[in-house]
């Protein structure tokens, strides 16, 4: 895929008239494969073998080498990072109302929902996009059970301030570590803060298995329940113990997990290098403010964010518009929060009034296109389309 030449003035860009940057689209989130040999010899092993499911040799390898990789006692691997949610809310116990921020994906929300409980959105730090720890103390009732954190992009929420909260309250705190495979926040691995910590897979993120999720903890007995509730809650043959589902995580998804592990480190590699390109190339555009990560910490640079503040030439909405049509096909994650969408803003209509930094950061975020799809050339031609735009 050749990009046309340097577009340098906006009679250039594709909303003028002119053909798109990019003859082919680039995604935000185009699957990282690291090592298409590796995985294809695990699949002739696995046709061979003939096992295909429930807890096979691969997943237990994955189950393993994430064990490892994340410095953690117990990890459970599943068919998504949503079930892996549910069910730890299931294995928690929690009951009633959990507080969980709106800024995020919807999965978070609908995990909690789907078990039957009341997730209810606090506000966010407008610094970092996670829990404002004040926030969720204000929220917190006698119907309060639980919390769950969300480390956005990677980067890790309040842990010791919402640790703090839940000693003091009597909750559960868990995290949706989606987003922060192989982050650490004060050198620590996430993955055995709170109760339990759940990561994703999914072919978007930084290391995915086609589809896949897994939830994390150094708690025995809550591993063993989460194992056996991914497997419809059978304890042995014959025997159910909990209502569970069918959570497992199939061979050829712990394969393409394992074949990516493997080549963690240029993975990073590559994001690292996209995200310094960015910032290079975007660097002293007024009003553009590419999203820091920690120097401190290990981040896996998996969402390059660009917060669009009011005094930017060109506003958050036109910059994604002429991106698009540029066949660049950036992303407003998560507008409009979860509080605006069904059925949370049935449920609750007031939530709008109690959360006005989520919906200032929700309508400034543009996620841009990295990972092993985008080339430095693709990365500097999307900075020169914003550069165009907002100079
Ligand atoms: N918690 C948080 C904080 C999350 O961000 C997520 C998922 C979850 C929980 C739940 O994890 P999982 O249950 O999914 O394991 C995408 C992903 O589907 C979702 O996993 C992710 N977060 C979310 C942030 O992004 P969409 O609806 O934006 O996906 P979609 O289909 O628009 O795909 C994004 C782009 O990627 C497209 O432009 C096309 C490209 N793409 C996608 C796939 C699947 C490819 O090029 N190839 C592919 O195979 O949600």
């Amino acid at each position: 895929m050749a990009p046309r030449k340097l577009i340098r003035n906006k009679a250039d860009l594709a909303i003028a008239g002119a053909p798109p940057a990019f003859a082919e689209p680039m995604h935000v989130g185009r699957p990282n494969i690291a090592d298409p040999e590796g995985y294809l010899g695990m699949i002739r092993g696995m046709l061979e073998s003939r096992m295909f499911t429930n807890h096979g040799p691969l997943v237990q390898a994955f189950e393993a080498r994430l064990a490892e990789a994340l410095d953690v006692e117990h990890v459970v691997v599943m068919c998504n990072a949503t079930i892996a949610l549910e069910i730890a809310v299931r294995a928690l116990g929690l009951t009633g109302d959990v507080i969980v921020p709106s800024y995020t994906f919807i999965a978070t929300a609908h995990s909690v929902y789907w078990q039957g409980l009341t997730p209810l959105f606090a506000d966010i730090d407008p610094d970092t996009h996670c829990l404002d720890p004040a926030s969720v103390e204000r929220m917190i009732t006698s119907r309060t059970s639980g919390i769950v954190g969300v480390h956005l992009w990677g980067r890790t929420a309040d842990v010791e301030a919402l640790q703090d909260i839940a000693d003091r309250r009597g909750l559960k705190l868990m995290f949706d570590a989606a987003h922060a495979f192989g982050v650490t926040r004060g050198g620590r691995k996430v993955g055995s803060f709170g109760a339990c910590e759940v990561f994703s897979f999914h072919a978007t993120k930084f290391l995915n298995s086609l589809e896949g999720g897994a939830l994390a903890t150094n708690d025995a007995e809550l591993a063993e329940a989460a194992r056996k509730m991914r497997n419809f809650g059978f304890h042995g043959y014959d025997n159910v113990i909990y209502p569970g589902t069918n959570g497992k995580m199939v061979e050829a998804c712990a394969a393409m997990g394992l074949a990516n592990l493997a080549k963690l480190d240029t993975l990073l590699e590559v994001n690292r290098r996209n995200y310094r390109l960015y910032a290079e190339g975007l660097s002293g555009l007024p009003g553009v403010k590419l999203l820091e990560y920690s120097a401190e910490e290990e981040n896996n640079y998996q969402y390059v964010v660009l917060e669009i503040h009011p005094d930017s030439p060109a506003n958050r909405d036109e910059i994604v518009e002429a991106l698009h049509a540029e066949n660049v096909l950036a992303r407003k994650y998560f507008w409009p929060g979860c509080h605006r969408m069904k059925p949370y803003s049935d449920l609750y209509p007031w939530a709008d009034a109690h959360l006005p930094r989520t919906n200032e950061v929700a309508s400034r975020v543009v996620v841009l296109p990295t990972g092993m799809a985008a080339s430095p050339q693709d990365v500097e031609q999307i900075c020169a389309v914003i550069r165009t735009l907002c100079s």
